[in-house]
Order: structure tokens, then C-alpha cells, then sequence
């Protein structure tokens, strides 16, 4: 990259493109107020107050009615000296004031430039970025509020305390190392033996979250599925509540897998509706088939239809061929049947479509399942959220491990099996980003949008 990261004073618009009221266009970097206060009548005085100007090109040309806000270093979001030029929105003012800055020497920001600034300044740690992410991306009221608690630093604490311990527990063996000679030792052995046990047991503890934390991050993954023309797709829009899948009495309607976000007491569920499975010899079908085949065995619940018991049967044996998950087994179109005829037995939900019996309790067998196989939805707790913390934290209980079955052995010098702490160290440290930070920030950044 040919940009000098860090010393430019970068400018973007921090909204999205398209019309609307206001917009905003970030500045920061150490001359921001030097680039921006030529342009600015007023210039804003105080740090922090907001200043209604008028913003003027040199030549004088008038750009817009803005209303400013300076931040001086280090007390603003990136920590450094920043402005927020909140204009009109629209296709026009905001590239107009964004234009001005940069004729003025500001560089266009690179996607999530500025929360990478926070980060390198010490503002947020990475988890903390990770966060302010996933709050922009969040879909669902729950994922949401995981990544305001996440941005609000309750998983970095949690992560800090696991990491003091791994240091408290290094000083206990440092000490058993230093004073060998001591028999009985001022550290008895079962008491670096129990510490390390807590110790991987409060990391378990943490990795066991990342069911529920990317499951409501990302959504748990809804799939129904079941023979051609069983009412899946119209089971699919009776859940949502509008008509977004095409629906038709002819067998092989849908061909390609549609998604649409819902809520299942308060579970974010990724709802999927599938082509249905049958052999078949329509290329674009059974290209349809292969796509509904991969989806449910991704799938973190499965909705399987049948309008009858035999193609019930049948699409449940299907499915638990290709998926552990749990199955909810639904008989469709029972407006069709008389409630006093219905054979189904045990744990089969009669649905309709047409009347809507059954849809409501749908959802919340759907949000029981994913609390028996994930954990309870819970705010309170920190809970982490993507592969990436649970690679580190799994890495790290290893080495915690490690530590305890050389120690113990005494297959090693404590001071060799002492090594394994300061590496589990390390991979917490590289999780909260204290170590190597740039290169994990360029993998945490990668999806970011501009003017982050
Ligand atoms: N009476 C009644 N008819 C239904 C119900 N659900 C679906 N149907 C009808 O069944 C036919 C097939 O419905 P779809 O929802 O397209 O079925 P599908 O399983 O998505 O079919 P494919 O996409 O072809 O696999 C349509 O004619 C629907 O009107 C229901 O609850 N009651
Ligand atoms: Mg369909």
C-alpha cells in the first residue's frame, strides 16, 4: 500500500449514499482543523460545541449550511484531532464538502480507517473494533445488543482476567522454579496443579459461549425443507408475513435458496426456504436440489414439511441424512384435514398456511431448540462472537494444558514447561490486539465500510 497510514489526515462520508436529510462527513488526523478552518465561516472555537457555519470553497464558492463539531486530540473517537461536518445529504452537498477537504490535502479514507486509528491509538482494543462492526451489520435487536456490550469493553475484561491469571499463575511456577531446594516448597505443587485446572476450566467456560455468540452474531441458520409442493415456500412467507417466495401449485416452484431475517423470541434467525428434494432431470432444478442439499446441512434447525405422512417420513429420512441438527417435523396444509382426522403422532406440529394455525408456536419451538442445543439468550455475560476468538482462546487452554501435564510429569525443567504460559499469554494478548497488531488488524478490517 502506497498510502502513509497514520500521518495523513484522511475525510470521508460517514453515511450511507442516497437522499436524505443530513449527512456527514468525517475529518481526522493532526491537521484537520488546518485543512478544514479555511473553509469554514465560523470556524468553531471551543473543542466539542457544535458550530453552525457556512462552508466556502477558497474561491469563495458556496458549498453548504453545515453544523461543526471539533474534537481535539486525544479525546475523540480515533484520538486524534477529528471534525464532523454534518451537511445535506443527498447526491450533491457531501461530495462537495468532501471535495473541498481533500483539495485542501485531506486523503479519502480506506474502508475502516478510522476505527483502525482508534485501535493504533488506543482508543478500542481489536474486539472492541470487531464490535463496532458487527453494531453497523447487525440485523436483529439481540445481535445488536451482544456488540454494544462487546464495544462497551465486557468481553475484553473478561479476556484481561483470564490473562492476569495465566501471569499470577507463571509467578506461582517462577517461584517454584527459583526455590526448588525447598522440599515441601513455600508453592505446593497441587496448588499450581488446581490453579491451572480453574484457570482452564474459566477458558472452557468462555469458548462454550461461541455457540450462542455467533448464532445470534450471524443468525442460526432455519431451514425448511421437504418434497416439491408441500407448501414450503408458502410456510416461508406465512413466517414472515409478506410474499416474498413465489408460490405455485406446480411441483418444482422454487429453484434457487431465499433468505430473509427474522425473530424467534429474540433468537436472529437466518430464515431459508429451499428448492424441494426429488430427483430430477431439469438442470436448473437440480442445480436448485444441490444448493437446498448443502443449506440443510448447515442448518441449525430444520422445518421439515410434508403435506402428508408418508412425505413427511419420507423428507425427514432425507434430512437426517444429511444433518445432526434438530428437526421439527411439520405437517402442512392441515386446513385440509379435519382436526378430528389428523393422524400424525408424537412430536409432528400441524401448520397451515392458509389459516395461519400453528405459525405463531412455530417460532417458539424454533428459539427452544436453539436454547437446548446452544445455551440461554443472555445479555449479562460476555460472550464471544467469531471463529477468530474461539481459534485464540482454544490455543491458549492448550497451552494451559500443556503447561500442567509437563509440569506435573516433571517431563521437562519447570522452566521449559513454563513456556507454555507465556504463550498462552501471547494468544490472549494477540485477541484483545496487544501484540502484532497489524496484521491482525488488516484481517479484522477487511470487511469494514468507508468512513469507520
Ligand atoms: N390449502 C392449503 N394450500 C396450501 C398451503 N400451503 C401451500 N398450499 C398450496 O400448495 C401449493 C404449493 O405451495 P408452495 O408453497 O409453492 O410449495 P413448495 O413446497 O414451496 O413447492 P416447491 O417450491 O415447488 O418445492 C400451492 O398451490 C399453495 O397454494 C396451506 O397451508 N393450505
Ligand atoms: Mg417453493
Amino acid at each position: 500500500m502506497s498510502v502513509a497510514l497514520g500521518r495523513d489526515t484522511i475525510v470521508a462520508i460517514a453515511t450511507p449514499p442516497g437522499r436524505g436529510a443530513l449527512a456527514m462527513v468525517r475529518l481526522s488526523g493532526e491537521r484537520a482543523m488546518e485543512i478544514a478552518a479555511p473553509l469554514l465561516h465560523p470556524c468553531p472555537a471551543e473543542p466539542r460545541h457544535a458550530t453552525h457555519s457556512r462552508m466556502r470553497a477558497r474561491d469563495g464558492t458556496e458549498l453548504d449550511d453545515v453544523v461543526v463539531v471539533w474534537y481535539r486530540a486525544p479525546h475523540s473517537f480515533t484520538g486524534e484531532n477529528a471534525l464532523e461536518v454534518t451537511c445535506h445529504g443527498g447526491a450533491v452537498s457531501p461530495s462537495l464538502v468532501m471535495a473541498a477537504l481533500v483539495a485542501e490535502g485531506a486523503r479519502p479514507a480506506l474502508p475502516g480507517e478510522f476505527t483502525r486509528r482508534a485501535v493504533l491509538n488506543g482508543r478500542i482494543d481489536i474486539i472492541q473494533a470487531e464490535a463496532v462492526g458487527d453494531v453497523i451489520d447487525a440485523g436483529t435487536h439481540a445481535a445488536q445488543r451482544v456488540a454494544l456490550a462487546q464495544l462497551d469493553g465486557g468481553l475484553s475484561r473478561r479476556i484481561g482476567t483470564l490473562r492476569d491469571h495465566v501471569l499470577e499463575l507463571e509467578a506461582l511456577a517462577a517461584y517454584d522454579i527459583d526455590f526448588p531446594e525447598e522440599d515441601d516448597g513455600p508453592v505446593p505443587r497441587d496448588r499450581i496443579a488446581a490453579a491451572t485446572d480453574r484457570l482452564t476450566s474459566a477458558i472452557e467456560a468462555l469458548i462454550a459461549t461461541s455457540a450462542i455468540g455467533e448464532a445470534v452474531r450471524a443468525g442460526a441458520v432455519v431451514v425448511i425443507c421437504g418434497a416439491p409442493n408441500v407448501g414450503k415456500s408458502s410456510l416461508f412467507n406465512a413466517l414472515l408475513g409478506r410474499r416474498r417466495a413465489i408460490v405455485t401449485d406446480i411441483p418444482g416452484t422454487t429453484r434457487d435458496a431465499l433468505e430473509a431475517v427474522i425473530d424467534a423470541d429474540g433468537w436472529p434467525i437466518r430464515l431459508v426456504d429451499t428448492a424441494g428434494l426429488r430427483d430430477s432431470s431439469d438442470t436448473v432444478e437440480r442445480l436448485g436440489i444441490e444448493i437446498s442439499r448443502d443449506y440443510v446441512g448447515a442448518a441449525d434447525v430444520l422445518l421439515v414439511c410434508g403435506d402428508d405422512d408418508a412425505s413427511l417420513a419420507a423428507a425427514d429420512r432425507a434430512a437426517a441424512e444429511l444433518s445432526l441438527a434438530p428437526r421439527l417435523l411439520l405437517r402442512t396444509k392441515c386446513d385440509l384435514v379435519d382436526a378430528a382426522r389428523r393422524t400424525a403422532v408424537g412430536t409432528v406440529r400441524h401448520v397451515s398456511a392458509e389459516t395461519g394455525e400453528g405459525i405463531g408456536e412455530l417460532l417458539h419451538d424454533v428459539a427452544a431448540r436453539l436454547e437446548s442445543s446452544k445455551g440461554r439468550l443472555s445479555f449479562d455475560a460476555p460472550v464471544i462472537t467469531r471463529e477468530r476468538h474461539r481459534v485464540a482462546l482454544s490455543a491458549a487452554r492448550d497451552e494451559v494444558r500443556a503447561f500442567r501435564d509437563a509440569f506435573m510429569a516433571d517431563a521437562v525443567p519447570p522452566v521449559v514447561a513454563a513456556v507454555h504460559l507465556r504463550e498462552a499469554t501471547r494468544k490472549l494478548e494477540e485477541l484483545i490486539g496487544a501484540v502484532d497488531v497489524e496484521d491482525v488488524l488488516d484481517r479484522v478490517f477487511s470487511s469494514f465500510c468507508v468512513g469507520k
